[in-house]
């Protein structure tokens, strides 16, 4: 896959990408990073890439004119047609069903913003969809644009290494993840759950669903609200909530 990031900070971009699971995926191939400067595209001497609001108010606006020709840039330079994606509060939340659409992408071009906001005309004329990583408000589009490429690149054909644990993982199925454990069998007086270490597979497999059913109808009820559960699964949740508290702070 091949993604074009229009910022105003390349080196913030570069940065973030050398480490983990999406440095591997850069350095084997199966993800390309381009950073595209909309400074570069000023078109005065100063390199103005802002301006004060039409209508007044706090702060500066992105112009339109560097931003389109970063975006124009960017599309000319991928390898196939790109859909452009804008980073921002005002976009549909991002969630595993997006990030796996987006995956599904070749080309990919990442808008990020900075000041009070992007001239909407960017937006109107240059930018397929609006996407936010949730619903608080940051400095700008580079954390979540790099969120957003994080999230993509585990999903890429050969990057984890292990691509089932990608399958697997908490929210492909809509359930938050079961809780996990290692050596050694006892931290600070807390004991590993003695299933998991019974050598029992199919009981570890019940125990694990029960404790991810368990959670997410404690912790996040309305992922459970969106959909219906197997008649399996019921009978799990109720006898798992009939049992006592954990001693901890999920409840
Ligand atoms: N939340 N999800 C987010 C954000 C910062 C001003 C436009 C978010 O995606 N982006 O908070 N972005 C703003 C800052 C310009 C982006």
């Amino acid at each position: 896959m091949w993604v074009g990031v229009v910022s105003l900070f390349p080196e913030l971009i570069r940065g973030i990408a050398t480490v983990g699971v999406l440095g591997r995926a850069l350095r084997q191939g199966g993800l390309a990073i381009e950073v595209f400067n909309p400074r570069d595209h000023a078109t005065d001497r100063h390199g103005t890439v802002d301006d004060r609001p039409y209508g007044g108010g706090p702060g500066m606006v992105m112009l339109a004119e560097p931003l389109l020709a970063s975006i124009g840039e960017a599309k000319s330079k991928a390898p196939s047609a790109a859909r452009v994606v804008c980073l921002s509060p005002q976009g549909k939340r991002l969630d595993q069903a997006g990030v796996e659409r987006l995956a599904g992408q070749t080309s990919l071009v990442l808008v990020t913003g900075r000041y009070e906001g992007i001239d909407e005309r960017v937006l109107q004329l240059a930018v397929d969809e609006e996407v936010s990583i949730g619903d608080y408000v940051l400095t700008g589009g580079e954390l979540p644009a790099m969120v957003l490429i994080d999230a993509i690149s585990r999903l890429l054909p050969g990057t984890l290494g292990n691509s089932e644990s990608a399958l697997s993982e908490s929210h492909l199925d809509g359930l938050l993840e079961y809780p996990h454990y290692t050596r050694p069998e006892t931290v600070a007086g807390l004991k590993v759950p003695p299933v998991l270490l019974s050598g029992d597979h199919a009981a570890v497999e019940k125990w694990r669903r029960a404790q991810a059913l368990r959670r997410t109808w404690r912790r996040r009820p309305e992922l459970l609200a969106r959909r219906r559960l197997s008649d399996q699964d019921a009978a799990l949740l109720e006898a798992e909530l009939e049992g006592p508290d954990e001693e901890t702070n999920d409840a």
